[in-house]
């Protein structure tokens, strides 16, 4: 049997990995107008350096067998970071426990390199089993906060249930996205907490929370929607009650549960939020993005709220590990008015989409609401119609003439 050429193999692997992380990415078909998708993942598993994966001493490694494999890199936290774009991705480990690690790219589209080590997030007095989905805030108060999920075990589970949890907010805190202070997990009266997100402004003098009181780990039960608290300090982050703004709805795309997404952006119009949907069906639970706006003086109070989903998983992004889930904790909006949204597919990989603050107060401001019955919807749709059948009949030109030629 020939000798395993351990040099070679590693060249191999080198080259395969600089092929992937160097690779540029281009804007994808025509969209829906709202945002344009882009070709590739931005970030996914293998993306993950070969030194975490790989033992590289020939001595300890002779085979060059992968030790600690990474399955996934999805739902990443967003900052734009001294002229780059840092995403603080969830990385998840072939022992399935997810770590949070920094990977940066200067045209935020392609190009994106994890950094040497992943980032060490300090414990609480009581270590989480879990952590994952971080979104960071950059708060007027000059630090930058990272509040993400931290599960444990239930502890009143019976024995034998290896599975019930309690998921918290976790929150740390730092200067330069290297090293990051640890503070108490958020105290709020729900006995479940994910996807919290803090408010970059101080609201009426107190840090702002959008939360999600939930009574049980994966279903909303009596709970639910996206709440709204404030709370006094950080360091001992403790909310009263949770107003909710943004409530689940049946038969909508967030029957089943929603979460923000980001930290909403600050436009002229109001709070731009880009949140999930989750509606249950024969499949499983589908997972869908969906945009609303607040007002700017009470980031509390939804001011558009447009009808459906913008974005839906679509080809590749349909299937990974949790299949049919499009999710998004991460936007930057840069000076110049361009914004990048980066989504992860059904909990695998990270994408992606780009647009414009202009195109997404259009959408908010302009797309209307779901009327909540059929025969609303077809109302809705038929004004939509007749006022396009009404101006095609008008309009002359090769376009409206294709247009006349295609129709039924
Ligand atoms: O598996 C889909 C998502 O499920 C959870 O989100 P939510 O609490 O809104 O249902 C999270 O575990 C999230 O990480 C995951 O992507």
């Amino acid at each position: 049997m020939a000798r395993f050429d351990f040099e070679k193999a590693l060249r191999r692997k080198v080259d395969q990995h600089l092929k992937l992380v160097e690779r540029t990415n281009r804007r994808a078909r025509e969209g829906n107008g709202v945002i344009d998708r882009w070709e590739n993942p931005v970030l996914t598993g293998a993306h993950a350096p070969i030194h975490w994966r790989y033992d590289l001493d020939p001595k300890r490694n002779p085979l060059l067998l992968e030790r600690l494999g990474v399955n996934a890199a999805f739902n990443v936290g967003a900052i734009e970071w001294r002229g780059k774009i840092c995403l603080v991705a969830r990385v998840e480990g072939a022992d399935r426990k997810s770590f949070f690690a920094i990977a940066e790219s200067e045209t935020g589209v392609d190009g994106f390199r994890f950094r040497d080590r992943p980032l060490v997030m300090p414990e609480t007095g009581t270590p989480e089993t879990n952590v994952y989905d971080m979104r960071l805030t950059a708060h007027e108060d000059g630090w930058v906060y990272g509040i993400f999920c931290a599960e444990r075990k239930d502890p009143a589970a019976p024995p034998g249930d290896t599975s019930a949890a309690v998921a918290q907010a976790g929150i740390a805190r730092t200067k330069d996205l290297v090293r990051w202070e640890r503070l108490p997990d958020l105290k709020s009266k729900s006995a479940q907490q994910r996807n919290v997100v803090l408010h970059p402004e101080f609201v009426n003098g107190k840090y702002a929370l959008y939360t999600r009181p939930q009574d049980s780990f994966i279903e909303a039960g009596e709970g639910g929607g996206i709440g709204f608290a404030l709370c006094e300090s950080m360091e001992h982050a403790e909310t009263g009650e949770e107003a909710i703004v943004d409530p689940r709805v049946y038969h909508t795309v967030k029957e089943g549960k929603n979460g923000a997404g980001a930290p909403p952006l600050k436009t002229a119009k109001g709070w731009l939020h880009i949140a999930h949907g989750v509606r249950p069906c024969a499949a499983g639970l589908r997972y869908v993005l969906y945009a609303f706006l607040c007002d700017l003086a009470d980031p509390s109070k939804v001011i558009a709220r447009p009808g459906g989903y913008f974005m839906a998983p679509e080809g590749e992004e349909r299937t990974g590990d949790v299949s049919n889930v499009l999710f998004c904790n991460g936007v930057v909006a840069r000076d110049d008015g361009e914004v990048f949204i980066y989504y992860a597919s059904s909990d695998t990989r990270t994408h992606v989409a780009t647009t414009t603050e202009e195109r997404l107060l259009d959408y908010v401001l302009h797309t209307p609401e779901d009327p909540l019955r059929s025969a609303a919807c077809v109302e809705q749709r038929i004004e939509l119609i007749d006022r396009n059948l009404k101006l095609l009949s008008r309009v002359r030109g090769k376009t409206a003439r294709a247009y006349r030629g295609i129709r039924g």
